[in-house]
């Protein structure tokens, strides 16, 4: 231990200071003790206080106390985060970090308790400043990886790999300059792109924002590097909080901006817009005819857009929205009520929520069908601000649909046209080759319709918050009106009954305006990949052979013990217990308990999602005694997987261990070793192993997700290295089925993971693969077998799973011809697999 009082070696002013304090000192020593005391009695909050009174006082201490300090945070949060004293578990670790900034553990752990907190971004901050203190960081790397999309989201390679849309925006800004709009403000600039092309172009002042704090830092980087760091100001800021002349010297003449998303108004551009033009922009030329310099007026790229929308059928979006199961793993599911989606809408609904979800049509698994043509739902003018204005304050207008081909209604489908300027226009359509997804608005209601060409569809269309709300209203048949949102009426029949008379549509009016009242009261709300979950028959199907094997095995254990020693036996020794750790809703804990003498624990949270589980227990002959919720801590996994009573083991344990995303969910094997223990003799944990298959594939569209491609310059500028530092090794809520690309080798085994047995467990692995036709490998998407005993398994690939697949990209693509031997190596590093790929050009021995 250094001395208290050993003369520090630098600084004079710190001589002084010290010199003329005995008494600091003391202090020092005196709480440098109690800190190591208190730390040895595991009263870990007196040490740390201890801990932080000697290190502000004494920084002399920091390189001697730093790993104490730090065990003593650790721990200490952990008490702290177990009582939920949230608010000072993060202040402790801002003082921490207050001491040690760049100390890359406290940063990644700072980070790893914000994410479980639910603050995404902030975590990825930390993860990713931990890992820029030390690259070789294994455990910042892994969360780093796992959150860097919210960082710097994939689209951003999206979109710098769209040569036209970089074009078209080039074009029109240059055309806009050369006319005269000379002050430019991009607006959510991102990595700068636009505020570049506007200097490149000769605007004579270019101002920029950017409100994500990540992608400020990198477009500042960005723009350094391409020597304009002098001529564009960029501004860590909301459009919205800027103002003439704290941020702007004065108005400018032209903005530019691409502040849309799919639904294109989900990003706040309207908003935005309406501000610019009160606060930020020149005032608008005022006629067509107008003569006069543009520098004196204002504009917006881009000038306007028009929304289209179209019904669709399609069993994808079918399966991941509306419940479409009567029954599920032998359970009747007549009393569950109603079952929705998260991303549903209707024009009641205020919440700031996105009403829709997006995907690439041309992408979804068995396709879709249009049922309309597609409809203009919108045309907007961003440069009438009373337009803009009228959008937000507009009633709700109702639109009617022709439909013209016969199907289900599963969705609204929503795409646009932005018209940059008179002549260059992007868009986001269905047909288009471009990095778009379309907005796709859920039909919500539990029943299915059939909608039958002469039909009208009547959509609700509103705009009075952020976002564009669609919403499936009405059927228009032979002049009658159906409305679609009257559920429950029908328990058991998934078939409406079209309205015969108009008596009858006044009478369903009714029925409307009674239950709507109740409605909102009723309705559970499921995530999408629940609710894909739920319709996945197949999974359900093999949990409940599983569990029925199992558990008849032990009943006959049970018995037979029982028989032989009468004495002991007490009523509940004869129960199994079985605890289901799903992450979200789940009913494998109701299968189990279906069974008979099976008291089931569950760790659903929500008490919506309870409730409706206890309703199905009663509708299914479930005794209430035998299903149960654990309510412990889900982080805690030491309270989580305890013993149901002193006197019992587990008879099964069910783990969750793959993520809808596609990877294996983090922590599962330690989860794996504490549930082993705690399983009585002949229990069982499901799944028992987990097998990784994958396989070798070209796939430029892998590679245009993951990063910026190719050598030249984005339009010339400097872009790519910057923001590909954010690039991952791994894709994730990948679609192999639809995913475009070329296989080049068949499906092979990669890896795998032994819940029952530890001891079989490796962490890397060779294997070889033969290529089966030749091409560049860029990437390997892989997916999962999960055996739930020797018998029965489930696939994450199969065609009605809600799970999505994931994909390794190689860090250099391997160019192989037809018959060539590929030797992988395949790492586990806690859950995260890694796959590296290298022609094996050994020649094969021959025996
Ligand atoms: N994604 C489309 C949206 N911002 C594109 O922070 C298409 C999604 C997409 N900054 C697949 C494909 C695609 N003031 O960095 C963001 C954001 C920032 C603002 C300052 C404001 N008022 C705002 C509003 C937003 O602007 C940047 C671009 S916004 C989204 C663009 C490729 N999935």
């Amino acid at each position: 231990m250094p001395n208290a009082s050993a003369r520090p070696k630098h600084g004079r002013r710190a001589r002084r200071r010290r010199r003329v304090d005995p008494a600091r000192d003391q202090l020092v020593s005196s709480s440098l003790e109690s800190a190591q005391q208190s730390l040895l009695n595991q009263d870990y909050g007196t040490a740390f206080v201890h801990y932080l009174l000697v290190l502000n006082l004494a920084p002399v201490f920091k390189d001697f106390a730093q790993d104490s300090f730090r065990l003593t945070l650790f721990k200490w949060a952990e008490e702290l985060d177990s009582v939920g004293r949230i608010q000072e578990l993060f202040d402790c670790y801002e003082q921490a970090l207050e001491i040690f900034p760049a100390d890359e553990v406290i940063l990644n752990s700072m980070g790893e308790h914000l994410f479980r907190m639910g603050f995404r971004d902030e975590a990825a901050g930390h993860f990713h400043k931990a890992l820029k203190m030390k690259p070789d960081f294994p455990e910042a790397r892994e969360n780093f990886y796992r959150v860097a999309n919210w960082l710097v989201e994939r689209w951003h390679f999206l979109m710098l790999n769209d040569h036209g849309r970089n074009r078209k925006y080039q074009q029109a800004i240059q055309k806009a300059v050369q006319n005269g709009c000379k002050t430019v403000l991009d607006i959510g600039t991102g990595t700068g792109i636009l505020g570049m092309c506007a200097k490149k172009a000769g605007a004579a002042e270019v101002y920029a924002c950017e409100l994500s704090k990540t992608m400020y830092e990198l477009a500042c980087e960005v723009v350094a590097a391409n020597g304009m760091e002098g001529s564009i100001k960029i501004l860590h800021k909301k459009s919205l909080e800027m103002e003439v002349p704290t941020d702007i010297p004065n108005r400018v003449s032209l903005v530019v901006t691409e502040t849309v998303d799919a639904g294109l108004f989900g990003e706040g551009i309207i908003e935005s817009l309406i501000h610019a033009w009160h606060h930020l922009l020149l005032p608008p030329k005022r006629g067509e005819g107008e003569f006069g310099e543009d520098s004196a007026t204002g504009r917006v790229i881009p000038a306007g857009a028009a929304v289209f929308c179209m019904a669709v059928e399609c069993l994808e979006i079918r399966r991941h929205h509306r419940w479409c199961a009567a029954e599920v793993g032998g359970l009747s599911m007549a009393a569950a009520g109603e079952l929705r989606s998260l991303v549903s809408c209707s024009p009641e609904q205020d919440d700031s929520t996105e009403p829709y979800t997006t995907e690439r049509l041309s992408r979804l698994t068995g396709g879709y069908r249009a049922l309309t043509e597609p409809f203009t739902a919108l045309t907007i003018d961003f440069n009438n601000v009373q337009e803009l204005e009228g959008l937000s304050s507009r009633e709700v207008r109702e639109m009617r649909l022709p439909v013209t081909q016969e199907g289900e209604l599963d969705a609204l489908a929503v795409w646009f046209q932005l018209h940059l300027d008179e002549e260059n226009s992007l868009s986001t359509g269905p047909q288009e080759d471009t990095c778009w997804e379309q907005a796709i608005y859920p039909v919500h209601s539990a029943m299915s319709f059939g909608l039958k060409p002469l039909d009208e569809l009547i959509v609700e269309v509103s705009c009075q918050d952020t976002y564009l709300r669609l919403s499936c209203v009405a059927v228009l048949r032979e002049g009658h009106r159906i409305y679609l949102d009257k559920r429950t009426d029908f328990p058991n029949s998934f078939k409406p009954i079209p309205n015969p008379n108009p008596e009858v549509e006044l009478c369903s009016e009714l029925a409307c305006l009674q239950t709507s009242q109740s409605e909102s009261e009723d309705f559970c709300m499921l995530e999408y990949s629940e609710m894909a979950l739920l319709n996945n028959q197949d999974y359900h199907q093999s949990f409940c052979t599983a569990l029925t094997k199992l558990i008849s095995e032990l009943k006959v254990k049970n018995r037979n013990r029982n028989t032989v020693g009468t004495a002991s036996f007490v009523a509940d020794s004869s129960l199994l217990y079985v605890l289901d750790v799903s992450e979200g809703f789940s009913l494998l804990s109701l299968i189990a308990a279906h069974q008979g003498q099976v008291k089931a624990y569950s760790t659903v949270e929500k008490s919506k999602q309870q409730n409706v589980l206890r309703r199905l227990a009663r509708s299914n002959n479930i005794s209430e005694q035998h299903l149960e919720f654990w309510l412990n801590h889900t982080e805690d996994e030491q309270g989580m997987l305890q013993r149901p009573s002193h006197e019992k083991l587990w008879s099964a344990i069910i783990l969750d261990c793959v993520e809808t995303c596609g990877l294996v969910r983090q922590k599962l094997m330690e989860k794996a070793s504490l549930a082993r223990f705690l399983l009585e003799e002949g229990g069982r944990i499901f799944p028992e192993k987990i097998v990784v298959y994958g396989m070798l594939v070209e796939s430029d569209t892998l590679l245009l997700e993951s990063a910026v491609q190719g050598r030249e310059p984005t339009l010339g500028f400097n872009i790519a290295p910057f923001i590909n530092q954010f690039t991952v090794p791994v894709h994730v809520f990948l679609d192999f089925s639809t995913l475009e690309c070329r296989h080049l080798s068949e499906a092979l085994e990669l890896f795998v993971l032994d819940l029952m047995d530890v001891n079989k467990n490796y962490t890397e692995r060779e294997v070889k693969v033969q290529t089966t036709s030749g091409g560049r490998v860029t990437a390997v998407p892989f997916w999962y077998q999960i055996h739930l005993d020797p018998d029965v398994s489930v696939s994450t690939l199969s065609r009605n799973s809600h799970w999505k697949q994931a994909a390794a990209i190689l860090q250099d693509p391997l160019q192989v011809q037809a018959g060539d031997w590929v030797r992988l190596a395949v790492k586990l590093h806690k859950s995260t697999i890694s796959i590296s790929a290298h022609l094996d050009n050994a020649p094969v021995q021959m025996d």
